[in-house]
């Protein structure tokens, strides 16, 4: 599972590179040196990871560590690793208005119909709708335009020996990044990449829909038949796997993805309602109890709901909404419901304009 922000990863890049960081400075302060990029070394962890892989797998221990340990420790991607700083409000509309934008908007338009066929054949095969396949790989890539400049293995090597501490939840982190790494390994030997050479985000996600080592090899598919699962160079191939990513998530073909609602303004009510989080845990009955009004489409829903709220900033009040089952296997996709949310409108606005435009 992927568990991992690229799209956090997609506004880093976005953000990160963009910012003259020094301009402010007064002419009196010499900026400090950035740190210097090193190689991460023969450390104890490193070795004892290549030595157990390369055991396992039947490979050339010294020449694991040596490649290992030749991988280049980037400052950066630690940087990138950490959570935002706390104080920052999130806010649904202007995350939104990233997304849903008419540039990207329009390279949804083209890209469905340069891939008509394969959507139209994913969303047969799987019942994963072809708007939000787009949608997802709108908001993951901008439709194969941003996949991720970092060397693949640099920054899960980085992340798998070198984790910073400060990170909340650092030793779990690491752990993950272990077998990503060690999954890299396994999926550039069989599929012919050479390590040095795979680009992807600083997080280590591959390609058009930005899966991780591991998702790619448990879920992706070869959707265009030439006999090989390349997420890099083919976009029918990142198509399938999307689709077959969501199918054994559990996505229920036909079902809506999220309903409107309005909830009680009592806060011990409302607190009890937003618990769960994204996880469907309320039946129309249970909401209607607790003094909710669901719309009518969701009065028929027969599954669980969830009650969602995204913040818009601190002056304006939250957008909430009820996510089905469908909704949370989006964000199995990525864990958050901003970006769930980002991807269910991108496709249904890629989708509208497309009409609009015949
Ligand atoms: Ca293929």
């Amino acid at each position: 599972m992927r568990s991992l922000s690229v799209l956090a990863c997609a506004f880093a890049l976005s953000l990160g590179f963009a910012a003259p960081a020094h301009a402010a400075k007064p002419r009196h302060t010499k900026a400090p040196p950035p740190p210097a990029i090193q190689p991460l070394g023969l450390r104890p962890a490193l070795v004892a990871f290549a030595d157990e892989l390369a055991a396992a797998q039947n490979w050339d221990a010294a020449a694991l560590r040596e490649q290992l340990s030749q991988a280049l420790d980037l400052p950066r991607v630690k940087q990138l690793i950490l959570p935002a700083a706390t104080g920052t409000a999130k806010n649904w509309t202007a995350y939104r208005d990233r997304f849903i934008e008419p540039k990207r908007l329009d390279a949804g338009v083209e890209f469905w119909s340069a891939h008509e066929a394969a959507l139209t054949r994913a969303e047969s095969q799987y019942g994963v709708p072809a708007e939000v396949i787009v949608g997802i790989l709108g908001v993951e890539t901008f439709y194969g335009r941003i996949t991720g400049g970092f060397k693949v293995l640099d920054a899960l090597a980085t992340l798998a020996f070198d984790f910073p501490d400060e990170h909340p939840r650092a030793a779990e982190r690491q752990a993950f990044f272990r077998r990503e790494l060690a999954e890299f390994l396994k999926l550039c030997r069989e599929n012919g990449l050479d390590p040095a050479d795979v680009r992807g985000s600083y997080a280590g996600a591959l390609g058009w829909p930005q899966f991780m080592p591991g998702s790619w090899r448990q879920h992706a598919v070869d959707f265009d038949g030439d006999g090989r699962v390349d997420l890099i160079a083919s976009p029918v191939d990142a198509i399938g796997s999307i689709a077959h990513y969501l199918s054994e998530y559990g996505w229920k073909p036909g079902e809506a993805t999220h309903y409107s609602v309005r909830i009680p303004a009592d806060p011990i009510t409302r607190r009890r309602l937003l618990a769960p989080d994204i996880k469907p845990m309320f039946t129309a009955a249970d909401l209607i109890e607790a003094g909710a009004l669901p719309s009518e489409a969701a009065r028929d829903h027969a599954g669980p709901m969830a009650v969602i709220e995204l913040q818009n900033g601190p002056k304006q009040p939250p957008t909430v909404l009820l996510g089905t089952q469908n909704f949370w296997v989006v964000t199995r996709y990525n864990w958050s419901a901003y970006y769930a949310l980002a991807v269910i409108e991108l496709g249904q606005a890629v989708k509208a304009r497309r009409l609009q435009s015949r």
